[in-house]
């Protein structure tokens, strides 16, 4: 009999991300572990660093290593609301 846990198995787990955005001028390095770091505050690109950007590419791609393997029944994932260009819009 399999259990279901309802908990967040990516939190602080290592992450990779196809490339990392740099703004001087807003803290530097957007870097993929913001995604995972239990902040999900959709405003805060600017004040306390809670999201991930990537350059703009063609394809871009996240992704976190869980450690085990998993059946992940759902994700939670929070789109910056700041601004709305580049924004994700599709997953995969
Ligand atoms: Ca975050």
């Amino acid at each position: 009999m399999y259990g279901r846990l309802n908990v967040n198995v990516a939190l602080n787990r290592p992450t990779f991300m196809s490339s990392t955005f740099y703004d001087a001028n807003y803290g530097g390095y957007f870097p993929s572990s913001r995604a995972v770091d239990g902040n999900n505050d959709p405003v805060s690109y600017q004040v306390d660093n809670s999201c991930v950007h990537s350059h703009s590419e063609i394809n871009p791609w996240w992704a976190v290593d869980l450690g085990s393997a998993l059946a992940v029944v759902g994700v939670l994932f929070t789109n910056r609301a700041d601004e709305s260009w580049g924004n994700v819009n599709s997953i995969v």
